[in-house]
């Protein structure tokens, strides 16, 4: 089954939706496999958001992300790196479709609640950035069966 990293930014734990946002996606039949708080820093910021560092809100997004912790969180389950992202609806915030988490708790571009991996490869990458083996928690799912078709276990 497919592991995908989510980060609750800053916002999201100063706002109260910690708990909020993690039942959405034990709601979904999604698995919490590791999960652990911490204050990132600008450089690990710096290679979390490569991608953008061209980009005038580069040093803004980096603030917003150190503003307070994040908790990282991996979710296990089939094909969960898209559920995930589904879930946590479009980047720009003030577009996202409501009934997803940026459309229901921000309007916001930057302060949009969620981090999620875009690809299986790039949660592959994240999960390695951020958690190393022993983080991981291995633990029986009784209700799979009840969740599952036999070729989607
Ligand atoms: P994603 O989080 O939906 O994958 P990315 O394009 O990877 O979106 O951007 C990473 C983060 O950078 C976003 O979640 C958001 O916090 C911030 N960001 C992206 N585009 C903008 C923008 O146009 N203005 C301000 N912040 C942005
Ligand atoms: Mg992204």
């Amino acid at each position: 089954m497919e592991r995908t990293l989510v980060i609750l930014k800053p916002g999201c734990l100063q706002r109260g939706l910690v708990g909020e946002v993690i039942s959405r996606f034990e709601k979904r039949g999604l698995k919490l496999v590791a999960m652990k708080m911490v204050q990132l820093t600008d450089e690990m910021l710096d290679v979390h958001y490569a991608h953008l560092k061209e980009k005038p809100f580069f040093q803004w997004l980096k603030d917003g992300m150190m503003a307070a912790p994040v908790i990282l969180c991996c979710w296990e389950g089939y094909s969960a790196v898209q559920v995930v992202r589904d879930m946590a609806g479009a980047t720009r915030a003030s577009k996202a479709v409501p009934g997803t988490i940026r459309g229901d708790y921000s309007v916001s571009a930057q302060e949009n609640i969620v981090h999620t991996s875009d690809s299986l490869e790039n949660a592959e990458i994240e999960l390695k950035r951020f958690f190393v083996d022993s983080d991981y928690c291995d633990y029986p799912s009784p209700l799979n069966q009840y969740k599952y078709a036999p070729d989607e276990m």
